[in-house]
């Protein structure tokens, strides 16, 4: 939805567009942060490494329009970018983006526009994403304002290669020669290959710990039997399980 405030005066209008993204954004944080904090309570396991969010400076605004062919208007802005607002959340490993994103796909008051997932289809360049474009209310005292929020969840390798490529490409001038194209692609598949190996080896100390636990917990338990502890922590004299 495209929300112009009711004022004539485009500074005021500019100002006012940018605090109704600046809000959806710390709502959006908010959000994740509660997310991640229900995981760890839960499962004891943080799948969130870092957040960052964004709000596109106004020159990269005027450029995408322009490169969008888009006339430059707070309208088209509102209209047609839909990363004005843009949050980064990076995870441990790849497994964790699709949770993520499904934990805030299942969030009553987002809704999600479209996903363009690169990590199942990765660019020709090797960037390797999740982006999903949703919409958040911010509640505004004349009612809520559903607002437009890019979310780009990837694992800390692909961030780092997106980071790196992203700070090529500019200094390159946004055109490089076909070698160094090649050369960025095959670190792409050097950091496909490390989240591979890291997800495996984080499912392989898993399953160990796994063992490990019910190892314990079978020779605490052959320990306890003479002395008849029911599982229920309720014992008895002669040594033998209550019924409940
Ligand atoms: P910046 O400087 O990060 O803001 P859409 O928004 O879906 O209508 P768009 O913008 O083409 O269309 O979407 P896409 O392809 O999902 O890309 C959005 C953002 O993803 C980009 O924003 C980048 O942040 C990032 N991105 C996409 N492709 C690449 C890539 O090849 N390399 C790197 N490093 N980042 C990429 P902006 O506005 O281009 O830039």
């Amino acid at each position: 939805m495209v929300y112009i405030p009711k004022t004539y005066d485009q500074v005021d209008q500019w100002n006012s567009l940018m605090f109704i993204y600046s809000s959806a954004l710390k709502q959006m944080n908010v959000k994740i942060e509660v997310l991640n904090s229900e995981f760890v309570h839960i499962y004891s396991y943080n799948p969130i490494e870092h957040v960052k969010s964004r709000l596109k400076s106004p020159e990269s605004i005027v450029k995408k329009l322009k490169r969008l062919n888009y006339e430059v208007s707070t309208y088209n802005m509102t209209e047609k970018l839909n990363d004005v607002a843009g949050v980064r959340i990076i995870c441990s490993f790849t497994s964790d983006i699709y949770q993520i994103a499904d934990m805030l796909s299942r969030q009553a008051d987002i809704t999600v526009l479209y996903v363009k997932d690169y990590i199942k289809n990765p660019k020709p360049n090797g960037y390797k994403s999740y982006h999903m474009v949703v919409t958040i209310p911010v509640y505004l005292t004349e009612g809520p304002v559903e607002t437009k929020v890019e979310i780009q969840i990837r694992t800390v390798a692909m961030d780092f290669w997106a980071s790196l490529e992203h700070k090529m490409y500019y200094k390159l001038g946004g055109e490089a020669p076909a070698y160094l194209q090649q050369e960025l692609k095959a670190c792409a598949d050097v950091v496909d290959m490390l989240d591979a190996k890291m997800y495996s080896l984080n499912e392989a100390i898993m399953k160990w710990n796994a063992r490990e636990e019910k190892e314990k917990s079978e020779e605490g338990l052959a320990d306890e039997e003479p002395g008849g502890r029911d599982l229920s922590g309720y014992e008895t004299e002669s040594g033998k399980p209550v019924d409940l």
